[in-house]
């Protein structure tokens, strides 16, 4: 494949839930997933309430129309959602290269480790932000 290459086809993506997760309210947080996609689209679950190991269960689909070098892993952040400003609690990227070429076949199954930002990790020095599985 060179980079001009033209990939199209649709990625679906399961998020399953998020375990062990930072509480970024002293006990508990209201988490959901926002995902970017390499064109900057973003898609997002919904909140769950004070559940720092949610279950979002959630299929999000994005199509793709790229060449092979647009290429970028998925950015999945996870936030704590707020009435005025929803606080970033950690992030991971994943790479789906393996999906292309596969099509129909789910190609990722697996448990991310989420890292905080130089912020999130100020306030939560350990730095476990806990896990991602999708
Ligand atoms: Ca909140
Ligand atoms: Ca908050």
């Amino acid at each position: 494949m060179d980079a001009g290459e033209l990939i199209s086809g649709t990625l679906k993506i399961r998020a399953i839930h998020g375990k062990n997760l930072w509480p970024d309210e002293g006990t508990t947080s209201d988490p959901y997933l926002k995902i970017v996609f390499w064109n900057k689209k973003t898609q997002r679950t919904k909140t769950k309430k004070k559940d720092l190991n949610p279950v979002w269960l959630k299929d999000i689909t994005m199509p793709v129309e790229m060449k092979k070098g647009q290429y970028k892993p998925l950015r999945c952040e996870i936030y704590d959602d707020d009435l005025i400003r929803d606080d970033f609690i950690a992030y991971c990227d994943v790479p789906w290269i393996s999906c292309i070429g596969n099509p129909n076949k789910w190609m990722i199954d697996e448990i991310f480790k989420l890292r905080g930002s130089a912020n999130t990790e100020k306030k939560n020095p350990d730095k476990s932000f806990g896990e991602l599985y999708l």
